[in-house]
């Protein structure tokens, strides 16, 4: 596949031209990620509900060039609707993918499911500075070495469900893969309450991957809702 990056000449505005795999970065018209407008968001109290059934599980975490991320053994989902949604991965961003009313927060987690029929789910966590996050901090202390290469640390017990905020509230619409291929089609659920890291925390997860924020992309003719109203 073509190497892409954020920025020059393989940057964002270059994907759907990179590869004809990646045309729907260009083409498509239900992108990630996306300003999250509260106000014009359209609120429904009858959004399906979901319960997390997530598992402690050893760390396995890869720097894979793009983002740091840990690959999940199988046996931790999110059930909405009688639909169980396997987690996959879960990874970062710096600054935030989406933005909150116009403005981007200093990180993002998405979280990585996929259902039976091959349809994605991603939930997006945003973070904002503040006190020191113990359940990051964990990930901080348990770095792969080398960009590329998957590292299991055995004997750490680790449940992302850790990172859900307070606040259950959150946005869904539908988008895409936020980087090549772009696949649309993603079932995106985020959270509208931040959650918090420390500045040197966040610090350091910027310098780890580097800016890999895709810019926000136009909601088109989507609909935005909120679980509240
Ligand atoms: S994101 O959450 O929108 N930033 C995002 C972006 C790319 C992927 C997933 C989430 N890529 C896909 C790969 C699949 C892989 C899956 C799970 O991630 O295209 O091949 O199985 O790791
Ligand atoms: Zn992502």
């Amino acid at each position: 596949n073509p190497h892409w990056s954020y920025s020059g000449e393989e940057g964002p505005d270059h994907w759907g031209d990179l590869s004809p795999d990646y045309a729907t970065c260009k083409t498509g018209k239900n992108q990630s990620p996306i300003n999250l407008m509260a106000d014009d968001a359209v609120g429904t109290t009858s959004l399906p509900g979901f319960d997390v059934h997530y598992r402690d599980t050893v760390l396995k975490v890869i720097n894979n060039g793009h983002t740091l991320q840990a690959n999940v053994p199988l046996g931790s989902y999110i059930k909405i609707k009688n639909q169980r949604y396997e987690l996959l991965q879960y990874h970062f961003h710096t600054p935030s993918e989406h933005q909150l009313n116009g403005f981007n927060y200093p990180m993002e987690l998405h979280l990585v499911h996929r259902d039976g029929r091959g349809h994605y789910l991603v939930i997006g966590i945003l973070f904002r500075e503040g006190k020191e996050n113990d359940a990051l901090q964990t990930i901080l202390n348990h770095l792969p070495k080398k960009v590329g290469k998957q590292e299991i640390f055995n004997g750490i017990e680790f449940n992302p469900n850790v990172f859900f905020p307070e606040s259950k509230k959150f946005f869904k619409y539908s988008g895409s893969l936020t980087t090549p291929p772009c696949t649309e089609g993603v079932y995106w659920m985020v959270f509208k309450q931040p959650i918090e890291a420390s500045a040197e925390q966040l610090e350091k997860m910027n310098e780890l991957m580097g800016a890999n924020a895709r810019p926000v992309q136009d909601l088109e003719a989507r609909s935005l809702l909120k679980s509240w109203s």
